[in-house]
C-alpha cells in the first residue's frame, strides 16, 4: 500500500536527513574496507544499521544544543555533520584529523558543532551530559544535551548517578539508549530484570519513553520533537530508548557466532535506509532517480574523504607533547 504524507517537514529537511543516513552508511562501509587494508589504526565501531535512530534524533534539536557519544559514535557525529574530510583523516591517525589523529574512532569530537565527543568508557559520556546540562542551566540558556549510550551502559553505576542528579537538579538532558540488542555478546534480556531499560525512568521520577521502531527515522524525529520541547522548556530530563539492530559485527575484531544469521537476516529486512526511500517515493515526496544521485553524491563525498585522510601527514613526533593538560 503506498504511504502517504505524514509530516509538514520540508522536502529540503527529509532529502536532507536521507543524506545524512546514506553517508553514515557509505562512510563506514568505506571505513570497513580501509580497515582491511590495514589503514585504520586501533579499533573501530560501525553504525551501519542504526543509522535512523542517531538522524531522527539528532534532526529534532537545534544549534546550541550539545551531543555526547559513546564508542558506537560514527552514526551521530555525522548527523551532527562532521566535515567528512577531517573524520576519515581521524579515524586514520593523521594530522588533519578532527583531533589532530590523536584520537582515532573512539574519541572523535566536533565542538564547534557541538559534539562534546565520542568515549571509549562505556557510560563516560553520562557525566559529561550532565555537567554540560548544569553548564546550561547555570547560563540560563535554553540549550539541551542529548546523551547517546548503548543497552549495555544502562548497567554502570554512572546511568544511575547521572539520572538521579540530573532529576535532583531538573537539569536539560535527554538520556538516550540506543538498544541494538547486545553489549558485544551479551543479550541484555540476560542482564536485565525488566523489559526494557527505558522503564528505569520511574525510579528517577523522570518520563520515559520508547521508540519501538528505531529504523524508522520519522519515528524517531516525531517522538524527539516532543521531548526535546519538554526539556527545553524546563522540566528537567528524560530517558528514552529507540530499538534497531547493527549489521556488523560489535567492532572490527567480532566475528559475531552469537547471532544467527537468520537474525541479523531478519533485521536486515528492516533497513532504515530502504524504509525511508519507500516512504519517500510512496509519498509523492520524491522520486527513485533523486534519491539515486543522493547516494552517488554521498559515495562521492566518502571517496573524497579517503583521497583526503591519504594524502595527509602523520603527526609529527614533536606533537605527542601538545595539546596535554598538565595542571
Ligand atoms: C567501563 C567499560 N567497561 C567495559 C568496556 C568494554 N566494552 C566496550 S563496548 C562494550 C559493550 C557496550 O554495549 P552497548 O552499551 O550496548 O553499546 P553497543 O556496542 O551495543 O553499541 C563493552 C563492555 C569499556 N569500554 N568500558
Ligand atoms: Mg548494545
Amino acid at each position: 500500500m503506498a504511504e502517504s504524507k505524514r509530516t509538514n517537514l520540508s522536502k529540503e529537511k527529509l532529502l536532507h536527513m536521507h543524506r545524512l543516513m546514506l553517508d553514515i552508511r557509505n562512510f563506514d562501509n568505506k571505513v570497513n574496507q580501509m580497515v582491511k587494508k590495514g589503514k585504520v589504526p586501533g579499533m573501530t565501531h560501525f553504525s551501519v544499521g542504526e543509522e535512523a535512530a542517531s538522524v531522527g534524533a539528532i534532526a529534532a534539536i537545534r544549534e546550541g544544543d550539545l551531543i555526547t557519544s559513546n564508542h558506537r559514535g560514527h552514526g551521530q557525529t555525522i548527523a551532527m555533520e562532521i566535515d567528512l574530510n577531517e573524520m576519515m583523516a581521524e579515524i586514520m591517525g593523521k594530522a588533519t584529523g578532527t583531533c589532530k589523529g590523536k584520537g582515532g574512532s573512539m574519541h572523535i569530537a566536533d565542538l564547534a558543532k557541538g559534539n562534546l565527543g565520542a568515549n571509549g568508557i562505556v557510560g563516560g559520556g553520562m557525566g559529561m551530559a550532565v555537567g554540560a546540562a548544569l553548564t546550561q542551566k547555570m547560563k540560563k540558556t535554553d540549550n539541551i544535551v542529548v546523551c547517546f549510550f548503548g543497552d549495555g551502559a544502562c548497567n554502570e553505576g554512572t546511568f544511575h548517578e547521572t539520572l538521579n542528579m540530573a532529576s535532583v537538579w531538573k537539569l536539560p538532558v535527554i538520556f538516550y539508549t540506543i538498544n541494538n540488542l547486545y553489549g558485544i555478546s551479551t543479550p541484555i534480556k540476560s542482564v536485565i530484570n525488566i523489559d526494557y531499560n527505558y522503564q528505569r525512568a520511574s525510579a528517577y521520577g523522570i518520563p520515559g519513553h520508547f521508540i519501538e521502531d528505531g529504523n524508522n527515522v520519522l519515528d524517531v524525529y516525531e517522538k524527539f520533537e516532543e521531548i526535546v520541547d519538554y526539556v527545553r522548556s524546563g522540566n528537567g530530563p528524560v530517558l528514552v530508548e529507540s530499538l534497531t539492530y547493527r549489521w556488523y559485527g560489535h567492532s572490527t575484531s567480532d566475528p559475531g557466532k552469537y547471532r544467527t544469521k537468520a537474525e541479523v537476516d531478519e533485521w536486515k529486512k528492516k533497513d532504515p535506509i530502504e524504509k525511508f526511500k519507500s516512504y519517500l517515493t510512496e509519498s509523492g515526496i520524491t522520486t527513485e532517480k533523486e534519491l539515486n544521485d543522493l547516494d552517488k553524491q554521498s559515495k562521492e563525498a566518502v571517496e573524497e574523504s579517503v583521497k583526503f585522510a591519504v594524502n595527509s601527514p602523520e603527526p609529527s613526533l614533536e606533537s605527542a607533547y601538545e595539546d596535554i593538560f598538565a595542571p
